[in-house]
């Protein structure tokens, strides 16, 4: 590859802001929900996750009576001081502790501590959307979720920069265990999946698409989620609930598939693992619902092809990001290559899935270090086929996946 063509791309995607298509960021003005700051980065679940490993004979227990900051303490020396920081979370600690001009190689966090106290929410995060080169996030927004749905009854100014989504996870998933907090809401749902009941989901997800102007409505699923099947709840709901729901909104519905919750449920967070969704599935959704566009994001490795080759039969399905597990360099690399190789720039090529605001530096500059290189090597290509790109080419490419624009595609049926 000629530097040039590498060097050109990463100034170009250095300038070009990116659309953050799934993050679980909050609007800073609903307060204590936007996590931020050291402690927060270092007691991240990844790293939850990470330092039981370097400590086996820790109590899990005892590991979440601890205070915040000394879990952070613990975090800091076990992963930071006493070993190298390889692994991906820990490098992106440090890529932000760079990017704020703090110094990672000390034995103690007061100074970096000190440098966040004395930041404001407002200022920094400006700071942070500056430094990650980014325009706006869609946040991950749950009405049933209590201090949540407090802030938007609340009300509050909306801060343009960050957008809604409804996450169905805690009212459909574990069907019926939502009824009695939809019913709390006033919503006359019951038990079984009679007309009414369906009709009570759809307004629930009506009105609060409506009260938090949702851009799409996502939900996370477990890898033998299948459609059809009339004898299943959750099924029965995304057919006869949401993706109805969606077409009246013209809006999409993200599934995000390949999730296995709590199989470690002393981890919490950091407890769910992963296994191959059923992609016949997600390709009858499409063909059946021509008209919905489905933003599709799964969770194992092995079914990276398989959404490619989905996508190239359904032109309603958009794969978006390298979710979670997937969002690691080397996982990065290979999905990109074969996603442009497959599908073009049909694609949302990555998504932060930050849980904390300062991630948002480190996840798209390791993001953008990754798939600018896959892209400039797929220029080099064009180059010796005789169809060399010029930097408003790759300025006008880089907008076309990053700007967040399949997300508002309207599919014909046919
Ligand atoms: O379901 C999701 O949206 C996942 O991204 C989970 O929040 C997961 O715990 C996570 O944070 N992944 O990065
Ligand atoms: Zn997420």
């Amino acid at each position: 590859m000629t530097l040039t063509l590498q060097k050109t791309v990463a100034q170009v995607f250095a300038r070009t802001p990116v659309t953050d298509i799934h993050t679980h960021l909050f609007d800073p003005a609903m307060g204590p929900l936007l996590l931020w700051g050291i402690d927060e980065l270092l007691t991240y679940h990844y790293l939850v996750a990470e330092v039981l490993r370097a400590r086996p004979e820790t109590s899990i227990k005892a590991f979440w009576t601890m205070p915040k900051p000394a879990q952070a303490d613990l975090i800091w020396q076990e992963l930071f001081v006493k070993r190298s920081p390889v692994s991906e979370a820990c490098r992106g600690v440090l890529t932000v502790l760079q990017a704020l001009g703090l110094n990672a190689n000390t034995g103690s966090l007061a100074e970096i501590r000190a440098f966040f106290a004395a930041q404001t929410v407002r200022g920094y995060v400006d700071r942070v959307f500056k430094l990650g080169g980014v325009e706006r996030v869609y946040m991950t927004n749950d009405p049933l979720h209590p201090a949540e749905r407090a802030a938007w009854e609340k009300g509050f100014e909306r801060d343009q920069r960050f957008l809604a989504a409804l996450r169905l996870d805690s009212a459909l998933k574990d069907w019926p265990a939502s009824v009695g907090a939809l019913q709390a809401l006033g919503y006359a749902v019951d038990t079984s999946l009679s007309g009414r009941t369906i009709g009570e989901v759809r307004s629930y997800l009506d009105d609060w698409c409506r009260k938090i102007d949702a851009r799409y409505m996502a939900i996370s699923l477990a890898p033998d989620f299948t459609y059809p099947d009339a004898t299943n709840s959750l099924t029965n709901l995304m057919v006869k609930a949401v993706i109805p729901v969606a077409r009246e909104r013209g809006i999409p519905v993200a599934l995000m598939i390949g999730v296995r919750k709590a199989v470690n449920p002393y981890l919490g967070d950091a407890g769910d693992s992963v296994g191959p969704a059923d992609l016949a599935t997600v390709e009858r959704l499409a063909r059946d619902f021509g008209d919905v566009t489905f933003m599709v994001t799964l969770l194992a490795r092995e079914n990276m092809h398989g959404l490619c080759i989905a996508a190239r039969k359904f032109k309603n399905i958009v794969p978006f990001g390298c979710w979670w597990f997937l969002n690691n360099p080397s996982l990065i690399r290979e999905i990109t290559a074969m996603r442009l190789e497959l599908l073009g720039l049909s694609f949302i090529p990555q998504h932060s899935d930050c849980r904390i605001l300062d991630q948002l530096i480190y996840k798209w500059t390791h993001s953008r270090a990754v798939i600018g290189d896959v892209l400039a090597s797929k220029y080099d290509d064009l180059a010796a086929a005789g169809r060399p790109v010029a930097e408003a080419d790759i300025r006008r490419d880089l907008t076309e996946l990053f700007d967040g624009r399949l997300i508002s595609q309207r599919p014909s049926i046919s």
